[in-house]
């Protein structure tokens, strides 16, 4: 069997020195590691990633490698280490300030700094010089997200036998967005040189189709969904990402503790958001949302509540400091204005929750508010769909998620027409219980078809497929010769 490596930015297990001088395991929130990881166990592969925690570097050997899960050995870890100030420049400056909002149609402005730029391709060279070194050769390399759209070509230039992939876990909007980029070029260039190019959607695959076609001397063949450029053919593949299936949910039992625990009387119906506080989430739209339900059904008072979870993210970054606070606001205001000293109808937790206490808040939740302004997949709408094994909830999506493709029996809505959310939420409400089934029954049906390790099994059996397949040099010399 091939080797497997995989390159992520974020690590699976982090070492942090604590408060009394010791060390402790810290697992990020992410639905990325969840996804990847029982691949890697199973093919007991590497996974390379920027070691971030405060004990990593003296937690691994000298060349940066660990064994995970630490204390039952199933895998590598191999933690590069990025000085601070390069890290920012790529990662906050370059990803996230740049490619982050140039991805996402939120009208949020990227920022394109030079200095950013060249430390994201200084971060790419040493990630894929990693990879290569990981991949021995002529393993399987699979490169996640829009932090490393360098590394595929810089690994084919080094080591042509290993067979990359490439997964963009965001939108990747309409040509004409992505042409203001200054580097737009490079950054496409680089992801041409991975042998399979994945993305959500079918909408996002035909985009980048596009995008290509207006910059690259290639043959574009869109029945067989692949760009070839000189000795290089790249297929284009949908692969949506899922979740665990079955998934481990909490019982509804769970839910009701914690909704007392949360002060959340009996009848109330609680309507759940779950998300990173991001602008593309559509959070301040979600509470404009709440407002004009509450304008509308002035009955609603002391009967609806949402309880959002808006966890901390990217809080070096202006924007996201800004919303942070501007959030803060807009829930204190139409807290005040509707609310009383019983009842208010927004609980805001701007704090991170532990993985078990997501799926309770799943458990505690009647409807999901799932609306973000733009969203390459959205995993919270696919959890919550999965935790209700009862059958029971109704969620509520934004038609710009990529998750609405597969989930259309939610009720879907623009998350910019606040009336039209309001109105959703009442639906939501009074839907029958013979409709909640129905349609929550066809979501979870979907997900089972379709679960994350059939995700991360497509991208490896395509990769697989590829390396017994002729490449089209070689066809090319047979035909020569
Ligand atoms: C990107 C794309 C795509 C959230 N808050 C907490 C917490 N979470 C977990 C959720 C879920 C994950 O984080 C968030 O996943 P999303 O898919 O909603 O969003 P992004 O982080 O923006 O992810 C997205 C995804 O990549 C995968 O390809 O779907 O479109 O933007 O699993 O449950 N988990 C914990 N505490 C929290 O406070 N433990």
């Amino acid at each position: 069997m091939s080797r497997i490596v995989v390159i992520a930015n974020r690590e699976p297990y982090a070492h942090e020195r604590d408060k009394n001088g010791g060390i402790v395991v810290r697992r990020p929130a992410s639905g990325l590691v969840t996804g990847i990881e029982p691949m890697l166990r199973r093919a007991r592969g590497t996974w390379i990633a920027y070691g971030g925690g405060s004990a990593d570097r003296e937690t691994a050997d000298r060349s940066g490698r660990v064994a995970v899960p630490p204390g039952a050995p199933e895998y590598t870890l191999r933690r590069m280490f990025v000085d601070e100030h390069e890290y920012a420049r790529y990662y906050a400056g370059f990803a996230n300030e740049a490619l982050w909002p140039l991805c996402h149609i939120a009208h949020t402005r990227p920022h394109f700094r030079r200095d950013d730029w060249m430390a994201y391709e200084r971060v790419n060279a040493a990630f894929a010089r990693a990879g290569v070194e990981e991949s021995a050769g002529d393993g399987l390399l699979l490169i996640q997200d829009y932090h490393f759209a360098l590394v595929p070509r810089l690994v084919r230039r080094e080591a042509p036998d290993i067979v990359t992939s490439l997964f963009w876990h965001i939108p990747w909007p309409s040509a004409e967005l992505v042409e203001i980029c200054p580097w737009k070029d490079a950054i496409v260039g680089g992801m041409l040189g991975a042998d399979v190019v994945g993305f959500h959607t079918r909408q996002y695959c035909m985009n980048f189709l596009e995008t290509v076609s207006r910059g690259v001397d290639c043959d574009i063949d869109e029945h067989e969904m692949s760009i070839t450029t000189d000795d290089h053919r790249t297929l284009v593949r949908e692969y949506p990402i899922s979740v665990q299936w079955p998934y481990p949910a909490a019982p509804r039992s769970a839910g009701r503790s914690l909704r007392q625990s949360l002060g959340i009387g009996d009848g109330v119906h609680v309507a759940l958001g779950i998300d990173r506080a991001d602008y593309t989430k559509g959070l301040l739209e979600k509470v404009g949302a709440i407002e004009a339900l509450l304008e509308r059904n002035p009955d609603l008072a002391g009967r609806f509540v949402l309880v959002q979870i808006a966890s901390p993210t990217r809080s070096v970054i202006r924007e996201y400091a800004r919303l942070a606070s501007e959030l803060r606001d807009a829930v204190a205001r139409v807290n005040d204005r509707f609310g009383n000293d019983a009842w208010r109808p927004i609980l805001l937790l701007t704090k991170t929750v532990s993985p078990a206490e997501v799926r309770e808040f799943y458990a505690m939740a009647d409807s999901a508010i799932v609306t973000p302004l733009h969203d390459g997949m959205n995993l919270v709408a696919k959890e919550y769909a999965a935790s209700c094994n009862d059958g029971e909830g109704v969620l509520v999506l934004s038609r710009f998620a990529g998750a609405a493709k597969e989930l259309d029996t939610a009720l879907i809505v623009n998350p910019y027409d606040v009336e039209q959310v309001a109105r959703a939420i009442v639906r939501a409400m009074r839907m029958p219980a013979a409709e909640r089934h129905a349609r929550m029954q066809t979501m979870r049906a979907r997900i089972a078809a379709h679960t994350i390790d059939d995700w991360s099994q497509s991208i490896v059996s395509d990769m697989i497929d590829l390396r017994s397949a002729p490449q089209p040099e070689l066809l090319g010399e047979a035909a020569a010769g």
